[in-house]
């Protein structure tokens, strides 16, 4: 009796393909209107600025202007001319998409759901979870309720019977995603061209690591598609601004290769759903906005994981001109987040944010013996650590104790006659 050669699991397991949608590319790059292309778009010429403003001021940019461009408007393409022909492994696992939101715009929420249903292979694609924290606007009850029932049949939503904040909002999401990799997306943007291999790839080879895409610009005023910049890696000042510092000669030498980057943004990123819960998760006691992204970079890479950006992997995100949300009554969370943080991951190093903020000293973090506790049974590495082998550059651009001045004194004309010094 023959028997049959046995299968070569290596290579099956290990081969790559080319996931593009070529059929649907074309189509796209046809289409013509308003924003179409990424190109800027307009109010039709009967609105009043009032009209606009009023839509303004609820929501930080344009966006009575968004019910004017096409939920399923096309972007450029704009990725490294490198990244078009590149091809991922076959075998990537498939994804629940988490979108905390309040009082989203309807047009800008179901603008991000499109993008993604849109350019994402449907066998890569379990589920789109919106989890609505609390929105007090009509339309994100009902009106969303029934407009997913009818016409989304991938996504779900859940509405959060309080105010959670987006970090807790997130986590509701991720306690019902049922996809190996959770994508968490914020609640107004647009995924590009082949965005979800680029992402994946890397966690289906190490599942210890975390991806962020490449965050375009989606202009406030007029919805215009453009790039940020070409990349760089994710890093903080000392009073816990998002910074970013320069790439490296080796991720220079390879622009389609996603490099380390010591933090994240933020709000978009895919991360194995066992490698999230392993970490714990975000702290639950992070409030409303602000800080988590700075405690899930610090604890993948102190951790024991790795931090990517992936420069082929595009995503838009609309920057709002100014943040629209009234505290909701909790006192200053931003401090208190940045002091959960500081407290659990950044040992000494926390002392340089407190000089810098002391009111940071009299805020009281609540209990912090879980996320301790998370640190000791992972067997995290300290901060120092941290910052010598990662964010070994942050220190130089953004010194944690101020240099002394170089030299001071006067600057006056070298023409100048003496007596005319000191007039
Ligand atoms: C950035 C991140 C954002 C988050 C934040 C710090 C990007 C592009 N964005 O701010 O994801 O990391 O920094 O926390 O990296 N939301 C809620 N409940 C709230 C407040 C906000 O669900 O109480 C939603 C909101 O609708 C949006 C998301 O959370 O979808 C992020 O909020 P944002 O867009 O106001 O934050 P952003 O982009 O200024
Ligand atoms: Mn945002």
């Amino acid at each position: 009796m023959r028997v049959a050669p046995a299968p070569d699991f290596a290579r099956i397991l290990h081969s790559k393909i080319d996931w593009h949608d070529y059929h649907f590319i074309e189509q796209e790059l046809r289409r013509k209107g308003n924003g179409e292309q990424g190109k800027p778009a307009t109010l039709p010429p009967h609105f009043s600025a009032e009209e606009k403003e009023k839509l303004y001021k609820t929501n930080g940019f344009n966006a009575l202007l968004s019910d004017f461009i096409s939920l399923n408007r096309s972007i450029p393409d704009i990725r490294h001319l490198q990244c078009k022909n590149k091809k991922y492994l076959k075998n990537l696992p498939s994804v629940s998409i988490i979108v905390p939101f309040h009082n989203e715009h309807f047009s800008t929420l179901l603008r991000t759901v499109y993008s993604v249903i849109i350019r994402t292979p449907p066998k890569l694609l379990k589920e789109i979870i919106l989890v609505d924290d609390f929105s007090s606007k009509a339309h994100c009850k009902k009106e969303l309720d029934e407009y997913v029932k009818k016409y989304l049949p991938v996504v779900k939503v859940i509405h959060l019977p309080q105010r959670k904040g987006l970090i807790r909002a997130r986590l509701a999401g991720a306690k019902i995603a049922s996809a190996p990799v959770f994508v968490f997306l914020d609640s107004h943007t647009e995924a590009n061209v082949n965005w979800l291999p680029p992402l994946l790839e890397p966690i289906a080879e190490n599942e210890r690591t975390c991806v962020c895409p490449f965050i375009d610009v989606i202009a406030y005023e007029d919805f215009t598609y453009r790039a940020q910049d070409e990349g760089a890696r994710g890093a903080f000042d000392w009073e816990f601004y998002y910074k970013r510092l320069p790439l490296l000669p080796e991720d220079l030498a390879n622009p389609t290769k996603p490099f380390k980057s010591p933090v994240m943004a933020g709000g978009l990123f895919a991360i194995s759903s066992n490698f999230f819960w392993d970490l714990g998760g975000y702290d639950p006691g992070l409030d409303i906005w602000g800080g988590e992204q700075y405690e899930l970079s610090f604890k993948i890479w102190q951790c024991g994981g790795q931090l990517l950006d992936a420069p082929c992997s595009r995503v838009g995100h609309i920057y709002r001109k100014f943040a629209p949300f009234p505290n909701p009554g909790v006192g200053d969370f931003v401090g208190r987040n940045y002091r959960r943080v500081a407290e659990v991951w950044m040992d000494e190093y926390a002392e340089y944010l407190y000089k810098r903020r002391p009111h940071y000293r009299a805020i009281d973090p609540g209990d912090l013996t879980k996320q301790r506790a998370i640190r000791t049974k992972l067997k995290c590495k300290p901060f120092r650590w941290f910052m010598e082998e990662i964010a070994f550059d942050l220190v130089k651009k953004y010194p944690p104790v101020e240099p002394p001045d170089f030299a001071h004194g006067e600057v006056m004309n070298y023409h100048l006659k003496p007596e005319e010094l000191n007039t």
